[in-house]
This record gives structure tokens, sequence and C-alpha cells, in this order.
């Protein structure tokens, strides 16, 4: 059985399992502290620390680099799940950009300032210690001082999304493609703390949003 190595609320990981999920293929999860990676380290040869990690039988699948999309290639291929056709291949390149990077720029600042409400009191040292490594001492406070800010800027980053959804029940097509899972996983970890809503302005992302969380492969 497929198991997908994550920690809950990253945009990331929920992108995976949502694709999993979608399939319809048994899977198990395999929830890692956000702090010790050794379990990820141990099953790439020491070649990767990152989440999501897949393994599958003897094959241990992990990203390449910041824009690759190995584990969802991997899935779409073993599963046929027709997420990444050829006609929207270079379309779908750019998306993801924007979605991994302007909208998750966004989530993740949103999500992480109620940190303490869902990382584990054991991690939280560690937590706030790579966080402040790697945005500057005090980051999540200042996110926080900035909230209102950050969410009119995801609201402006999602407006294409919007206009996108206005004619079509998925993002570029009657059919979700890989683009609607990566937004998907963006705004799951938004919605993850409990304290947001998707933007009111944005109604087609909301019923968007709604069919992607429930929907499986051949009942599209
Ligand atoms: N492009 C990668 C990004 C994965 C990623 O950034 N994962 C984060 C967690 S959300 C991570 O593990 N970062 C490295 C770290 O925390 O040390 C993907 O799509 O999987």
């Amino acid at each position: 059985m497929i198991e997908l190595i994550q920690f809950p609320w990253s945009p990331f990981c929920i992108v995976q399992r949502r694709i999993l999920e979608f399939s319809g293929a048994p899977f198990k999860i395999t929830n890692i502290p956000n702090q010790d990676r050794s379990l990820v380290w141990k099953l790439t040869k020491q070649r990767y620390y990152g989440v999501p990690i897949l393994r599958d039988g003897k094959d241990v699948i992990f990203e390449v680099d910041e824009n690759s999309q190995v584990i969802a290639k991997y899935l779409d291929s073993k599963f046929k799940l027709g997420l990444f056709p050829n006609r929207w291949c270079d379309v779908q390149s750019i998306l993801w950009r924007d979605i991994e990077n302007e909208i998750e720029g966004c989530t993740f600042r949103l999500n992480d300032i109620y940190w303490k409400e869902f990382v584990p009191a054991r991690d939280q040292l560690q937590f706030l210690r790579f966080k402040e490594r790697k945005f500057g001492r005090g980051c999540i406070d200042q996110w926080r001082k900035d909230q209102k800010t950050w969410l009119k800027k995801l609201e402006a980053e999602l407006m294409p999304f919007e206009m996108m959804l206005t004619h079509l029940p998925f993002i570029l097509e009657r059919h979700p493609r890989f683009v609607d899972f990566d937004l998907f996983g963006m705004l799951e970890n938004f919605l993850y703390s409990g304290h947001y809503e998707l933007p009111k302005a944005h109604k087609q992302i909301q019923k968007w949003h709604a069919r992607m969380k429930t929907i499986k492969q051949g009942k599209v």
C-alpha cells in the first residue's frame, strides 16, 4: 500500500493527500513531527529532508527541485488520473509556480499566525527557531500585525482563478487537472487553523472548493 509521509497542515502534503483520495486507491498516512525529518532522511538515503514523500513498495518518491512535481506525476501515471495532459503542459507549469509561491506565501503566513494552536508543545521551540532563522526574528508576530494586508493580498492573488472559474467547473476545463489540486492544497493550509473562511468576494472559488473537497476519479 502507498504510504504518504507528511505532517497534516503542510500545503504541499495536502495536495498529494487529496490526489491520493481522488484516485480511490488505499493509502496509509504517516505523520512525522515537523522538526524531525529523520524518517525522510533515512528513506531517501540522505538525499532529501522535505515533506511530502511517498513510499510505494521498494520505491521512495520525492521532489528534485523547487518546481518539480515528481510525486504528483508519479501518482498521475500510476493511477491514470489525467492530471497532466500535454496540451496544458506549459500553462500548468506557469500556474503552479504562481500557486506555490505567490499564493502559498500568503496562506502559510496566515496559518502560521495561529501556530501555537496546532504545533504540539514539544515541537514549538524548534518550529519557532526554524521560522525565525528563515524569515527573521519576530517574523510571526509581524505577520500577525500584517494579517489584514496578507488577507488582502491573498484575495487579490486569487482573482485570476475566480475569473477562470466563472465559466468552467475547474480551473482549466471541465475536469480537474494538477493545478486544481495544487490550489486546493494551499487553500486548505490557509483554512487549517479554523480561523478563516474563503474570501467572500470569490463566489466561484467557494463553489469550486466544495467540489474539490469530494470529487473522485471517474465521477467528475
Ligand atoms: N516543492 C516541494 C515543496 C515542499 C516543501 O516546501 N515542504 C516543506 C513543508 S510544507 C518542507 O518540508 N520544507 C523543508 C523544511 O521544512 O525543512 C513540493 O511540492 O513538495
